[in-house]
């Protein structure tokens, strides 16, 4: 591990050893915060959090069977499968959530992939969304080339799609695509020039070399993702993991610190899990070097916390959402 820390710019790395990720991990609490606060202030305004809003444009009855997910046809939620939503309904919520302050809308759909017969429909979404001066973002499952390529042109900024966990333990959650599906999706995306959002799931009862695993995976990308969501399990009723024990919350602040400092230029979000997490819990998880948030009462089908309260969290931290071209992050120069 470099011994110099003041440099961000030495530690955009893309060769990280297991050993020296659960070494991050092993620091004592303050040593860790001290230095995943440091790097971030060298990468961004540590008092600047950027806000994306969620939508569901296509709920439920999704054929993966991710074992966290309330929209898999393989478990028994109370989430129905709805149609994918009409172009006005979107454009709606996009308005109201750029009223709101959102400065990117992400779009997700609960497919295993994106089908051609619903890619011009999604790409008018992305376009719609585009001209009314949001970011644009969506999740749909795996992607092909030419997919990505029209998502593109369409206007697309951000494709979100998760590794979730380490590749050794993603078995234990999801047997219906593997692990290189979504390496192969993330190169379309990133072939295609499209800003890569892609993190995990804490919580899963994975153990910490999963989580260091799922951060060397990220982190060893040919290039960093720019946007790196760290959901914490939202446990939901029906799913097989609804009544997993509860990780650690200091362990969950620990995975942000060693996500900001494995990947010092990328966006990190505190995603799933804020409606579960103390006011502090979150303060803590902004001092170790997360920067965004979705902002807006729902995630894609369950409780986020209401936009009244983050706007007084946000107050009371001195924490501002304008997060824009001096704060956000630089291209990386090159990748290896
Ligand atoms: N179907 C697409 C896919 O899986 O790529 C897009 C939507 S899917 C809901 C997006 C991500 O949400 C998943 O990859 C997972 O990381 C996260 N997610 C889903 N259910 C969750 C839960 N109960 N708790 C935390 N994160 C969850
Ligand atoms: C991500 O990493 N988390 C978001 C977003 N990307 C699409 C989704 C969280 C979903 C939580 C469960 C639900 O609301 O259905
Ligand atoms: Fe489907 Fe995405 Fe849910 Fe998996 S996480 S079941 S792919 S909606």
């Amino acid at each position: 591990m470099p011994e110099n820390n003041s440099n961000a710019e030495q530690l955009l790395r893309h060769d990280w050893k297991a050993a020296e990720v659960e070494a991050l991990y092993s620091l004592p609490f303050a040593d860790l915060m001290y230095r995943a606060q440091t790097v971030h202030r060298e990468g961004f305004d540590p008092n600047s959090v950027q806000v994306s809003t969620l939508l569901s444009i296509k709920t439920g009855g999704c054929a993966e069977d991710c074992g966290y997910c309330p929209q898999s046809a393989h478990h028994e939620s109370a989430v129905k499968a709805e149609p994918l939503m009409p172009l006005d309904k979107v454009l709606e919520s996009a308005a109201q959530a750029k009223e709101t302050g959102a400065s990117r809308f992400c779009m997700g759909a609960a497919w295993r992939n994106l089908k051609d017969r619903d890619l011009e429909r999604v790409a008018d979404m992305v376009s719609g969304v585009k001209d009314m001066g949001l970011e644009t973002c969506v999740t749909l499952g795996m992607l092909e080339e030419h997919q990505a390529k029209r998502l593109k042109d369409a206007g697309l900024d951000y494709y979100n799609h998760n590794l979730d966990t380490s590749p050794e333990f993603y078995g234990d959650i999801i047997s219906t695509r593997t692990y290189q599906d979504r390496l192969d999706t993330l190169s379309y995306v990133r072939d295609a020039d499209i800003n890569v959002c892609s993190g995990g799931i804490v919580g899963l009862g994975e153990s910490q070399q999963d989580r260091a695993g799922l951060l060397i995976s990220l982190a060893n990308l040919p290039t960093h993702p720019e946007s790196v969501p760290i959901n914490l399990l939202v446990k939901v009723e029906g799913t097989p993991l609804a009544n997993h024990e509860d990780i650690d919350q200091l362990e969950f602040v620990r995975t942000i610190a060693v996500a900001r400092l494995m990947m010092p230029k990328s966006v990190v979000r505190l995603s799933a899990g804020r409606e579960s997490m103390s006011d502090e819990l979150q303060a803590m998880c902004f001092l170790a070097g997360a920067n965004s948030i979705f902002y807006g009462e729902k995630l894609l089908t369950t409780d986020n916390p209401d936009t009244d309260h983050d706007q007084k969290l946000f107050s009371r931290l001195g924490i501002n959402t304008e997060f824009g071209e001096h704060t956000a992050p630089a291209k990386e120069a090159c990748s290896h």
